[in-house]
């Protein structure tokens, strides 16, 4: 059976990462990956699908079970080389039924329908005889095949697997399923287009579709973040007052209505993006939002993720505040003084909020009349900063992140800190932006989409360096 997409079958032994194989080459977070070995009962297709178009299919397959009895049951009839792979035909139509070989009959099936041939071995074990029989059994396939080597441990076999594999397959790479960035699986698919020569075209094509998919991909991340940052940056939040002057915990209700609407649109934000990127499983249950340990509002996320003193005033965020009470807008502090013409302070927020950094939020239009309490848009310069580096963060966590890599993310305070995502200029162009959405005024169409692009220049940098 022909069809225009090339397909390829994932053998090997039990647990040497067959299933992680799989589920990083087709970005599939559903393939079930288990330190049991056999938990694959039957071969199943994972297609690498964009927009409704498969570019190639990959089988998962049990792992072979009785490689040497399969081997001589093959070499019990003399065949010549044309017709071997009628024998391994032959073996899985009489064993169809026979649990014994189950496993195998499943594994060959694919095979002998036309795939392609991935053969996965470990290269963190050493190299041994025992494997020889199933790779004897895959070359009276007669199929294109190559093989991967995979490093499950830290131990290192590869130049003996090197030279094995040689003999029985074309191509011999090695491949980390838990590591493998875009580069490496671009790679590999130019490797496999050498395989068999009516591939050739379909996987350069597929190759093209996929570098385009991934701009687009990118793009609407981009889009994600913007929206996230003007939806936050001119949140207000309200709330009514009973009688003149608001009362402690009327003001304590409202910055955390503010607050936790803010939260939200993160998540969400967050949610729409590992969507994007195939990774939904990741953000829901049993899975916890990513940066759930280090919460919008705590001192440590703007340790981690917000400029320094020197930065904001560098990028002209500190402008007029560098001075009296303005610093305290930048880093904190406890006076009452700022915005005094457009309404009052809120002393308490800092608490609230659990740091002061962050927390420096205005409260406008409390008036007598109105006896409305609002909170927003935000003032504090260094919170936009904070914000975008934690969407930027977390979108190239999971835009660079192997579908077979199943941990929660940890947050590298170090690399973080090392990071220069928001180098001089940019960070200057964000101020502009930021400035705008302070005031409470809206972005132009035109400079949102400046905006958009700004920050798709930055994520595209996250993801290449
Ligand atoms: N650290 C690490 N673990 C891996 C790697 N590949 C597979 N594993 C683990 O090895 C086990 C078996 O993997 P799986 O893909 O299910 O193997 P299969 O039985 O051949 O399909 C799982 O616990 C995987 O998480 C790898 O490259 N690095
Ligand atoms: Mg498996």
């Amino acid at each position: 059976m022909t069809r225009e997409y090339p397909r390829f079958a994932v053998v090997g032994h039990p647990n040497k990462g067959k299933s992680s194989i799989v589920s990083t080459l087709a970005q599939d977070e559903t393939v079930q990956i288990s330190d049991t070995p056999g938990t694959t009962k039957k071969y199943r297709a994972f297609p690498l699908k964009v927009d409704g178009e498969i570019l190639y299919e990959l089988y998962d397959t049990p792992g072979f079970q009785r490689a040497r009895a399969l081997l001589e049951w093959l070499k019990e009839v003399e065949v010549s080389a044309d017709k071997k792979a009628d024998r391994v035909r032959r073996f899985v139509y009489e064993h169809r039924d026979n649990p014994k070989f189950a496993d195998e009959v499943q594994l060959l099936k694919p095979i002998l329908d036309g795939a392609g041939i991935i053969y996965v071995v470990d290269g963190s074990k050493p190299y041994g005889v025992e494997y020889e029989a199933e790779m004897e059994i895959l070359r009276w396939c007669g199929e294109p095949s190559m093989a991967l080597i995979n490093l499950i441990d830290s131990s290192d076999y590869v130049d003996e697997w090197k030279r094995a594999l040689g003999h029985y397959f074309r191509l011999v790479r090695v491949f980390d399923p838990m590591k493998a960035d875009f580069a490496q699986h671009v790679a590999l698919l130019e490797g496999v287009a050498q395989l068999r020569e009516e591939w050739t075209q379909p996987v350069k094509r597929s190759i093209e579709i996929f570098k385009a998919y991934r701009e687009q991909k990118i793009t609407q991340s981009a889009q994600y973040i913007t929206d996230l940052m003007v939806n936050s940056l001119e949140f207000v939040a309200s709330g009514s007052i009973l009688g003149e002057e608001a009362t402690q915990k009327e003001r304590d209700l409202v910055v955390r209505r503010y607050e936790d609407h803010l939260r939200s649109l993160e998540i969400e934000s967050h949610r729409k993006i590992a969507k994007i990127w195939h990774h939904a499983l990741l953000e829901s249950e049993p899975f916890l939002p990513l940066l759930e340990g280090v919460d919008l509002f705590s001192r440590e996320s703007a340790s981690i993720f917000g400029l320094s003193r020197q930065e904001l005033i560098t990028t002209g965020a500190a402008g007029g505040a560098v001075t009296g009470a303005g610093v305290d807008l930048l880093l904190g502090g406890s006076s009452l003084m700022m915005g005094s013409a457009i309404g009052a302070l809120i002393g308490g927020i800092g608490a609230a909020f659990g740091f002061a950094e962050a927390a420096q939020i205005k409260v406008l239009g409390q008036t007598v009349g109105s006896r409305e309490l609002e909170v927003g848009p935000m003032q504090n310069r260094n919170f936009p900063y904070m914000l975008l580096h934690r969407a930027l963060y977390y979108a190239r966590e999971i835009a660079s992140r192997p579908h077979a890599n199943r941990k929660k993310i940890t947050i590298d305070h170090n690399e973080i800190a090392g990071h220069t995502w928001e180098e001089e200029r940019a960070k200057k162009r964000l101020e502009e932006f930021h400035g705008t959405l302070r005031k409470g005024e809206p972005l132009s169409q035109n400079k949102l989409q400046e905006y958009q692009a700004l920050i798709k220049t930055l994520l595209a940098n996250a993801l290449n360096s």
